[in-house]
């Protein structure tokens, strides 16, 4: 479906032919700009209302900013399709997140006005930061460098790390704070008190507005009048705000609030900022959806709606004539809120990402004992391993890849303390088409070498509902390790998957068939694919085994002598990195047992996978249905050739 660009956005190839425009046609860039928005991610889908908040920020920072020289990082990356369409992608926005097509984040393959590589949160100010200090030793002067954060993003730590180093600097630094009082659901903390607290003095906001307009008459008189100025204003900051300012005191000085919609303040505003020296933060509000009714009201629906009607503001779901298998993360939030229901001790934590994870379902049920603690993996960590040594029973749900950045923590504050915290990774295995920086493709890797640590994954509903359950039970609590329970993004395969509570026995896998000559060997959901395989190995007259190992630490040895002592060839498939992943502890059993078997291990490789739908990414690295049988049939050629 073609859609065509407004009139004045047609004309804009890149941020220079925006900055020949007349200021006053920018409300009308804005209009087109966020009418372009709506009208591709309504057929093509992507996140929306981020975007859409976001849009006059995007045309001041391009008209008033020298980019790409001038540095503009944007942090998440999920708010800069307006940054993408003003950048040379108009024309190419609706192959946005598909496969081979553009990615749903900035990225810098794909043009020079996307300064850093962004999904992850809150790394906009420690790497603008990074540019600006490089641009100081370079010797660029006139350099600027500007991060985009959200308040939501504002929230990890990372964030404060970055602003700490920067307050310490004279790098030439403006952090924008795009406060729309959302992250994906309601933005949550002490933080957010605080910036509705700035955001609503109103003697505060009087008294800022005529400070500054002094200022910028002050400019004229040079650097000491502007200093005093500036000390009088820092001032009145401090008294007439409850607290002083929290981002004063780390020596950022700070502007605003102001209403990030008026696209002439905000250019007016912005050519001030650039002359004012050292590291400085503007706080700028917004609303999140903005101009698209449905999304203002429902912010957190809208966050990433799929597919709508534009008109009627209708989200377009599947009709289905059968019941359908549920999300995993529906059967995780269901199966908690049921077992926290039997055992008081059980509580759920999760990193902004109630919705995402289904942890909403536990929030509503029983909010005292469910947390959302921002956007904070590594705070949720250790957080969960405080509550776990005062013996609760902690669910802390992570994204897989968003648990890389809490590492330390696991190790440190749960493994080598022996506290066994159960770790929901969702999003395990290729995410889709939110691309490489949100596949969760290590954690296999990652967490089968820490010690105390139970990793195992589920190949449906049913195996998680008892994974879940087993990771509860006294047994494991009362013992010294921590529990990792891996699940993908994504429908299961059970419709009927309210099935009864079963402890399993840890590192006990199970024998799906029996076959001949050939094993193949899986780990999760990706098991599933083996049944296809299997059926096309059959008309071929190849009769594979296959075997769902469903824990990959500890492994099931007594399995794998059954299976070393009756196969020879032996096929691996994992939905994780093949390099020290579940292939790989099979091969160290196998070594270490002195077995001698042709071994094939399937999952992903050493590179950067892009984004694409799950399958066609499974494709592409040779572990969908026809993948594994190829690789059956490459491991038996050889004696099919003789025998035949
Ligand atoms: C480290 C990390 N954790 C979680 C997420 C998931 N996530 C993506 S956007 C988002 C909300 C960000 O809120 P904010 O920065 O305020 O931006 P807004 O969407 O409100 O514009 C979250 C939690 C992420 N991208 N990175």
């Amino acid at each position: 479906m073609l859609i065509t660009p407004g009139r004045l956005l047609a004309k804009i190839d890149s941020p220079d032919d925006l900055r020949h425009l007349n200021q006053t046609d920018l409300p009308q860039v804005c209009a087109e700009l966020r009418q372009f928005i709506v009208d591709n991610v309504s057929v093509y889908g992507g996140h929306f209302g981020a975007s859409l908040g976001v849009v006059e920020l995007t045309v001041a920072l391009h008209y008033v900013f020298n980019t790409p020289d001038d540095q503009l990082v944007w942090d998440v990356g999920h708010q800069a399709y307006g940054h993408k369409i003003l950048t040379g992608r108009r024309d190419t926005f609706h192959t946005n997140r598909f496969y081979k097509g553009l990615s749903g984040f900035p990225k810098r393959k794909e043009s020079p006005y996307d300064s850093f590589g962004v999904g992850h949160s809150s790394t906009s100010i420690s790497a603008a930061l990074g540019m600006a200090v490089a641009s100081q030793l370079q010797n660029h002067p006139k350099r600027h460098h500007i991060a985009v954060i959200g308040d939501g993003a504002m929230t990890a730590g990372l964030a404060f790390e970055g602003m700490n180093h920067a307050g310490a600097t004279e790098a030439d630094l403006l952090i924008v704070l795009n406060d729309n009082c959302m992250s994906i659901d309601p933005n949550v903390g002490a933080l957010r008190e605080y910036l509705t607290d700035i955001t609503t003095s109103p003697t505060y906001n009087k008294m800022k507005d005529e400070v500054w307009n002094l200022l910028g008459k002050m400019s004229n008189f040079g650097k000491s009048a502007q200093d005093i100025v500036s000390k009088i204003e820092t001032g009145l900051k401090a008294s007439l705000l409850h607290q002083s300012n929290l981002f004063e005191s780390l020596n950022l000085r700070y502007f605003g609030p102001i209403d990030g919609h008026d696209i002439d303040h905000l250019v007016s505003v912005m050519n001030d900022l650039k002359d004012i020296p050292g590291p400085k933060l503007l706080h700028c509000l917004t609303v999140k959806g903005k101009g698209y009714g449905p999304a203002e009201k429902d912010q957190t629906k809208w966050h990433a709606p799929g597919l709508f009607d534009k008109v009627t503001g209708e989200i377009k779901k599947k009709v289905y004539d059968k019941p359908q298998p549920p999300k995993y993360q529906d059967v995780f939030g269901n199966t908690l809120v049921e077992l926290a229901e039997a055992n008081e001790k059980i509580v759920g934590v999760t990193p902004a990402m109630p919705s995402g994870s289904s942890m909403n379902i536990m929030m509503k049920a029983i909010p005292d004992r469910a947390f959302d603690v921002g956007i904070a993996e590594q705070h949720a960590v250790t957080f969960s391993a405080g509550m776990a040594t005062q013996g609760q029973v902690v669910f802390c749900n992570i994204y897989s890849t968003f648990m890389q950045r809490a590492y330390d923590q696991v190790i440190h504050d749960v493994c080598i303390q022996e506290l066994p915290v159960i770790f929901c990774l969702d999003r395990a295995g290729f995410a889709g088409a939110d691309g490489p920086t949100h596949h969760g493709a290590y954690d296999l890797s990652f967490m089968r070498c820490i010690p105390n640590m139970i990793v195992a994954s589920p190949m449906n509903e049913q195996e998680l509902r008892n994974l879940m359950f087993t990771a509860q039970s006294d047994t494991i609590q009362q013992g010294k390790q921590a529990f990792t329970i891996r699940y993908p993004r994504g429908e299961g395969v059970m419709p009927n998957w309210r099935t009864p509570l079963e402890a399993i026995e840890v590192g006990k896998g199970r024998k799906i068939r029996d076959g001949k000559g050939v094993a193949i060997l899986t780990i999760g959901p990706i098991g599933n694919y083996v049944t296809n395989a299997c059926e096309l190995l059959e008309t071929e007259l190849i009769h594979p085994a296959h075997y769902d190992m469903r824990f990959v630490k500890p492994l099931d040895e007594a399995m794998l002598h059954e299976i070393f002592q009756r196969y020879d060839k032996v096929v691996t498939v994992e939905d994780g990195c093949v390099m020290g992943g579940f292939g790989s502890a099979v091969i160290e059993f196998m070594t270490d047992h002195g077995y001698v078997a042709r071994v094939k291990r399937l999952g992903i490789p050493d590179a950067v996978i892009e984004h694409g739908e799950q399958i066609d990414l499974h494709r592409e690295c040779g572990f969908d249905p026809k993948g594994i049988a190829d690789a059956v049939r490459e491991l038996t050629y050889a004696e099919r050739i003789i025998t035949a």
